[in-house]
């Protein structure tokens, strides 16, 4: 019987040999391969935490002890040796487990927030608790050197560094990238530890001593001792972290699973805080994993375990901007772009390769992002700030107070924008459109297809004195959707029959409402659809429309609370539009993992539903008076609605 199959819980490691704990690390990377081949997943990053994981396992007592995971990506091997290796057949599926902690699957999971470079005030917060509260527990943070970038770990340090009593250890998982290599002076700090020659050194007294021994005894006091009077003298000139006033063990190899658990264990008898400095390898183990230039396999999507080959995921919704980012790159030398450690993921490394120069990747660091971008916007540049549509959330002051206010014209680009599914609650883009609704003097563009990417973009980027935002899903785009007809700045995209139905459908849902008005018009209903495009401020020829109908129904895919129906209604009110009106929206929960088609169906944003409800609504509205009560003949597409 393979050995995983028989670890039930993190004590159940205690009792293996080094053999044995071998043979469990690549049973747990081929595991880790075969999971991920066909739902995708952190394949590298858990691939580099295998040895790491299982010494923080066996030296900390989990659940008493808390393991906290920075973003929690890595956390597969976690799951593995806490009773989970056997659901990882439906990993990031439906039902099956998520792709990142989550208490609702295990006690020893704590923090499911996908967002990173929170674990150390997570960590900071529960160990002095404990300490309050008399308990005689540890708290152990995982943290790369990608999510240390974040402006909030240091937050966190600085406080950590003074709270002397507080039982937390903190593992630098150092393999020096984020998605790709990590940036930065903090990062050029870790390399000169890590590549410091007396390191190499060190590494190898050290390791000589531990072969010697037998378990720990005298090596366990060498390290203790090394500790004491400080290994950075005896190993490299680092100072970062001691300068803060954190004790500091490491550099540490994090393939050397007996090293680890030496360093752990002397962190954990010192009862403050203290940094254990790992170095680990992204993919260590799997070839195609390590030799993956790009990325590592930092996130795959499903691929076959054969040939190590994904399928072409085809054009997505990125490609647009991406293309049109190079075209505007070439013609304005004005335009700058930056992005918050996610270069390929958004679609920026094609400018960057034609324009290093005017490319920063700023780290996980949104916050600056955004205030660096109004600084180039005040010195006469357009800076294009590329983001995950959730992460922007960690910067809406900086938009609001710092952009806003200073009406500087810089461009937001939202990626994955709306339902993203897989990665859980915590990636799902779906607060962005409320969020922005409130930021006096910012306008929000929500492209319908790819060619409204390009369109958008390049009007977007012609603002100087205002923020503009554009927000662009997940996936395939749908083909170009034409208008049929213009409307003040709007789109219309249907015109049929009598003026029963005004929907309004904002960005990707321009697709599905243009179906669900094939189906209203099988039912004899008319159907104007329209595409605001820019849906912030709201387009006074909408309001003229909603007025003429008998019924406005919106659809987005953002929380229904504060979105673009819910303002639309407001601005209809206030115009004494009385026209009855449905909004369709995300509902304001935090959304389970599932793909994206099925989380669409489960909240009703599908054309079956959405017809469903209307044709229930119409049916419901009194009888016009006669005809449409407007007056006129209904057209077919009215190019002049
Ligand atoms: C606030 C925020 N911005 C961006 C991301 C996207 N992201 C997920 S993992 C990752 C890289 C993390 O690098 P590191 O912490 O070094 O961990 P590693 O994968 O190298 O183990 C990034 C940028 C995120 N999760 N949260």
């Amino acid at each position: 019987m393979p050995l995983l199959e028989t670890i039930t819980g993190p004590r159940d490691l205690r009792d293996l040999s080094d053999d044995q704990l071998a043979t469990l690390a690549s049973e747990i990377r081929d595991l880790l391969v075969r999971a991920c081949a066909p739902s995708g997943g952190h394949l590298g990053p858990n691939l580099g935490v295998v040895e790491l994981t299982l010494a923080v396992h066996r030296v900390f007592d989990s659940p008493r002890d808390r393991v906290v995971f920075d973003t929690g990506h890595q956390a597969y091997v976690h799951k593995m040796v806490t009773g989970r290796a056997g659901q990882f057949d439906r990993l990031r599926q439906e039902g099956g487990l998520s792709g990142y902690p989550s208490q609702e699957e295990s006690e020893h999971d704590i923090v499911e927030n996908s967002h990173a470079s929170t674990s150390l005030s997570y960590a900071d917060g529960l160990a002095k608790a404990y300490r309050i509260r008399g308990e005689d527990r540890h708290v152990v943070a995982v943290i790369g050197d990608g999510a240390l970038t974040g402006g909030m770990a240091w937050e966190a340090l600085n406080n950590i560094a003074v709270a002397k009593d507080s039982r937390l250890v903190i593992v630098v998982n150092d393999n020096g990238r984020s998605y790709t290599p990590t940036i930065g002076g903090l990062t050029t700090a870790l390399t000169s530890l890590r590549t410091s020659q007396r390191y190499e050194h060190v590494l190898d007294v050290v390791k000589k001593r531990l072969n010697a021994v037998p378990g720990v005894g005298p090596a366990a006091y060498d390290a203790l001792h090394a500790m004491k009077k400080g290994l950075k003298d005896a190993v490299a000139p680092q100072g970062l972290f001691e300068d803060l006033g954190l004790k500091y063990v490491g550099p540490v190899d994090g393939h050397d699973r007996p090293a680890l658990e030496q360093a752990l264990a002397q962190a954990k008898k010192f009862n403050g805080p203290v940094i254990v400095h790992a170095i680990t390898r992204k993919g260590f183990g799997y070839d195609r994993a390590e030799q993956h230039e790009a990325d590592q396999f930092h996130q795959v999507g499903p691929f076959d375990l054969e040939t190590g080959e994904a399928p072409s995921k085809g054009r997505i919704w990125t490609d647009a901007f991406s293309e049109e980012m190079v075209a505007l790159g070439a013609e304005r030398q004005d335009v700058v772009a930056l992005t918050a450690a996610m270069m390929h993921p958004v679609g920026l490394h094609t400018f960057q390769a034609r324009h290093p120069e005017r490319t920063f990747d700023v780290g996980i660091a949104e916050q600056h992002a955004v205030t660096s971008a109004a600084g180039l916007a005040m010195a006469g540049l357009h800076p294009v700030v590329a983001i995950y549509a959730t992460f922007l959330n960690r910067a809406f002051d900086q938009v609001l107070m710092d952009v806003a206010l200073h009406r500087c014209g810089v461009t937001f680009v939202l990626d994955r924008a709306g339902v993203t599914g897989d990665d859980g609650a915590s990636h799902n883009g779906m607060w962005d459109m409320s969020i922005l609704q409130v930021v006096p003097g910012l306008r929000l563009a929500a492209p319908r297809d790819a060619a409204r990417v390009r369109e958008l973009l390049r009007e977007a980027v012609d603002v100087d004195d205002a923020p503009t935002v554009l927000r662009i899903p997940k996936g395939p785009p749908p083909e170009d959707i034409p208008a049929v007809g213009k409307a003040g700045g709007t789109d219309v995209l249907v015109r049929k029959g009598p003026r029963d139905v005004l929907l309004v459908a904002v960005g990707s849902m321009a697709a599905v409402a243009v179906d669900v008005a094939d189906r209203l018009g099988a039912q004899g209903i008319g159907v104007t659809v329209v595409d605001p495009r820019w849906v912030k401020p709201v387009d006074p020829a909408v309001v003229d429309l909603a007025r003429t109908h008998r019924l406005v129904v919106s659809v987005e895919d953002n929380g229904e609370i504060g979105g673009c129906g819910a303002v639309l209604l407001q601005t209809l009110t206030e115009a004494g539009v009385t026209t009855p009106f449905r909004l369709h929206g995300i509902p304001q929960e935090f959304l389970g993992h599932a793909k994206r088609d099925r989380i669409l169906e489960r909240i009703g944003l599908t054309p079956q539903a959405l017809a469903r409800g209307i044709v229930e609504a119409m049916s419901a509205l009194p009888d016009p008076a006669v005809g449409d009560g407007l007056g006129g003949t209904p057209v077919d597409a009215d190019k002049t609605v």
